[in-house]
């Protein structure tokens, strides 16, 4: 009994006593809010709640955020086409002339999450067509040369596109190494999106009394119609590029791959 006593005494002495009673009597009148308040502990030096299940990487930083404008240059090679379609060096090419190229120009933005050497980089971007109208002559054999589409592509004509890429980095220069002013990586991956297509194309084809498209065309006979073209696409990007880091906070990338046809373009972005 009397040792019981001098243990509560003790106890209701000591100052660790007291303060937990102090501690405890505020917290139960909050009441609610003390309710909801998560139970696991916060990390007393970032705040951060969740690091019992997911650490905060000890390193100079766990993630980046990155906003940015790029601009491309994508085309198909002649080479490419050459398979399906005859051009002005084939014999008896029947045109002035030459096949038009498939090329374009992209201009889109870009929203990149990265960590020490992983990239998740999502991008929306309007691809502009360059090709010009002209003659699309097929291969056959034997050939026919006035067989052919003359194909006009409306204005605006071009693909919408929404995509995401992944890609590794691999550091060359780190910035932390260069007191923050400058960085060097290499970024190597790719990536899925989708594309629509914007605009149409008018198309002539030969008439029956043998006139060929180029001449219906040239003599201002109405188009037969649409050139029937699928509207979406599936992009399948394959990237490799050079990333230059300024001072941590602006970022350069020079690159180039498959955007489902060849390309090759540049990147401006801020870093925060
Ligand atoms: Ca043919
Ligand atoms: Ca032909």
């Amino acid at each position: 009994m009397y040792r019981v006593v001098a243990i509560g005494i003790t106890l209701i002495a000591s100052p660790a006593f007291a303060q937990s009673v102090e501690q405890d009597v505020p917290s139960r009148l909050e009441g609610l809010d003390a309710a909801m308040e998560p139970t696991t502990p916060t990390r007393p030096d970032t705040g951060y709640r969740f690091d019992g299940v997911a650490p905060v990487a000890r390193d100079r930083r766990n993630f980046g955020m990155e906003f940015g404008f790029r601009s491309r240059m994508v085309s198909i090679p002649k080479s490419i086409m050459d398979i399906w379609y005859f051009d002005i060096e084939d014999p008896n090419w029947a045109y002035i002339e030459g096949r038009p190229s498939i090329k374009g120009y992209s201009l889109g933005m870009e929203f990149i999450v990265r960590s020490e050497n992983t990239n998740g980089i999502f991008y929306g971007e309007f691809l502009d067509s360059e090709m010009s109208e002209g003659y699309w002559d097929d291969v056959e054999e034997p050939a026919d040369h006035l067989d052919g589409d003359f194909v006009a592509p409306s204005p605006g004509f071009g693909l919408v596109t929404v995509g995401a890429d992944y890609a590794y980095e691999a550091h060359f220069v780190r910035t932390r190494d260069t007191q923050g002013r400058f960085g060097l990586s290499l970024l190597v991956g790719g990536g899925l999106g989708i594309a629509v297509m914007t605009g149409k194309m008018d198309r002539w084809g030969p008439d029956l009394d043998g006139n060929p498209a180029y001449k219906r065309y040239l003599d201002g006979v109405p188009a037969d119609g649409d050139k029937s073209l699928p509207r979406v696409y599936p992009m399948v990007d394959i990237n490799t590029g050079l990333r230059f880091n300024i001072a941590d906070r602006l970022a350069f990338r020079f690159e180039g791959g498959l955007h489902s046809v060849m390309y090759y373009g540049a990147s401006a972005g801020v870093m925060f």
